[in-house]
């Protein structure tokens, strides 16, 4: 913009009035073409984090209507801002493995957005992130915790260390010293980091036992996702495949239908997968086929949940071994689960597992919903093959946001020394996925884009924080 000083906002006139504003050039452009700009910008300044520029195209995209009907927004800067992360935290992680070799990992802290509350979001340890992953989730994030509603800003972290074949031991020396850089950066009313991929409730353990011993704080509030015998919260595990499953509930009952009697398949077989198998089952649905990095075990007969856990939870094992204890069970190597026919998928593994060949599988097997509970796990082609085949889709920002609404739950019962009932928190976890349901389908229509849940979505949460950010002034 070239200020000729009359349209420059900062220039008062001398009664401390701002004169009256002329036209600019920029008037005339159109919101479309100013919202390519500012991507083209948002590329320009994070050179190659490709899902970084994904997961704000799909935003920015969304939000071109509001910023129609809202010019303030625009005035403000707001998309400007909200793209560019408050603090980027990068640091050496240097540990030691059982044989005394040792490794250099590299430890992130995005903190994106705290107009909402404290930065919170959660860890992710997987020889695949870096800076682009973690602004990706991040970014997602801050929309993700407005949609609950609950007073939480947005940020994400990890590492690219990989937990895999690693003893109890080393994870906890890396733990330690990831934790050593990280304490200073983090507190109950700053940043609250929590679990992902790769980080479960025995890294959060590690995690806390080194925060306490360095800041001498027995600190509750400072990460989520703890052990129930040291202030964890009861379905902190469960709320992110439960929430899911109450999500894919009510875009069901919308069209008079239910999840009983349906075929559904479940990519990964991590926390948010297990515990949406869980869901399912307990709603009348059978989840048929499910996965890991190697590939995937299906079972007409409808998964076995106890197995499962026991193959994962606790012997951390790979997926194959299913197929080896249940003989009538086949598992299939390097091969997407998508193949499998079903009625419903919940893509519960990772970003970008869902391509448009995928899709197209999907479309011509019959498939009708896609709920994410991943984050990202559909390629915007493939979300465009569903949405022209009529395939009804929930994005990940909406669907799964049980996880850290439960961990805002949970923030909420240390800061009062509380503790809940599973039957409640489950109660209070269902009760927020059925608001957040209403809020994207609402805002859809609202916007003219009925059953739309990537707009609903994406207006709704950016709406919320674009508000609380124009009220806290320009910082
Ligand atoms: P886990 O580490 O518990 O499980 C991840 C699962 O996904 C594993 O089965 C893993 O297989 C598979 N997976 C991971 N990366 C890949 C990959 N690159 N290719 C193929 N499969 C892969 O993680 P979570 O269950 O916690 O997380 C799953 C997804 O849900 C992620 O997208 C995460 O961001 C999202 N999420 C998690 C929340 C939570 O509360 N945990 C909350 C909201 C979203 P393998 O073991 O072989 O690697
Ligand atoms: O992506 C997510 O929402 C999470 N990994 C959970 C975050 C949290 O703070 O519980």
């Amino acid at each position: 913009m070239v200020h000729n000083g009359v349209d420059d906002p900062r220039i008062a006139t001398s009664d401390g009035h701002r004169p009256i504003k002329s036209h600019t050039v920029e008037d005339y452009v159109s919101t479309q073409e100013k919202i390519e700009s500012i991507f083209a910008e948002v590329v320009r300044r994070n050179p190659g984090e490709k899902e970084f520029h994904q997961a704000v195209r799909e935003v920015l995209e969304s939000v071109v209507p509001v910023l129609d009907k809202h010019p303030e927004y625009a005035e403000a800067k707001i998309i400007e801002r909200i793209c560019e992360p408050e603090r980027q935290i990068i640091f050496r992680v240097p540990w030691e493995d059982d044989r005394g070799e040792v490794h250099i990992n590299r430890g992130f802290r995005v903190e994106f957005n705290s107009a909402l509350g404290p930065y919170k979001g959660g860890l992710r340890f997987h020889p695949s992130v870096y800076l682009g992953i973690v602004k990706f989730l991040g970014f997602e994030q801050l929309f993700k915790n407005a949609l609950t509603g609950m007073p939480i800003g947005g940020g994400k972290g990890g590492s690219d260390f990989d937990p895999k074949g690693r003893s109890d031991r080393e994870v906890m020396r890396f733990c330690q010293s990831f934790m050593t850089e990280l304490y200073r950066h983090i507190g109950e009313y700053t940043d609250v980091p929590a679990g992902d991929i790769g980080v479960g409730s025995r890294e959060i353990g590690y995690l806390f036992g080194q925060y306490k011993r360095i800041t001498n704080r027995y600190e509750s509030g400072v990460l989520t996702g703890k052990g129930l015998s040291y202030g964890g919260a009861q379905v902190r595990r469960e709320a992110t495949g439960y929430g899911t499953v109450f999500f894919a509930e009510e875009m069901l009952k919308v069209t008079g239908d239910s999840l009983e009697g349906k075929r559904v398949v479940v990519s990964g077989s991590g926390n948010v997968a297990i515990y949406a198998i869980e869901k399912v089952h307990q709603l009348g649905g059978t989840v048929i086929a499910c996965s890991d990095s190697s590939g995937y075990v299906h079972d007409e007969q409808g998964i076995d949940l106890e197995l499962l856990k026991e193959i994962k939870e606790v012997r951390r094992g790979r997926i194959e071994e299913y197929a080896q204890t249940r003989q009538h069970a086949t598992f299939v190597p390097h091969r997407s689960v998508w193949e499998v026919p079903c009625q419903v998928a919940l893509p519960c593994a990772t970003q970008n597992e869902i391509d448009a060949s995928d899709a197209a599988t999907m479309v011509a097997n019959g498939c009708t919903l896609v709920v994410e509970g991943a984050n990202m796990p559909t390629t915007p082609k493939a979300i465009r093959i569903f949405s022209e085949a009529g395939v009804r889709f929930a994005p990940g920002k909406a669907a799964n946001a049980g996880g850290v609404a439960a961990s805002a739950l949970e923030m909420q019962q240390n800061a009062t020394r509380d503790s809940w009932s599973f039957a409640y928190s489950e109660q209070k976890l269902r009760e927020i996925m059925q608001n957040i349901h209403t809020r994207c389908y609402a805002t859809a229509e609202e916007y003219g884009m009925p059953g739309n849940y990537v707009a609903g979505a994406n207006i709704d949460g950016f709406r919320a924080v674009a508000d609380a950010m124009l009220a806290q002034g320009l910082i």
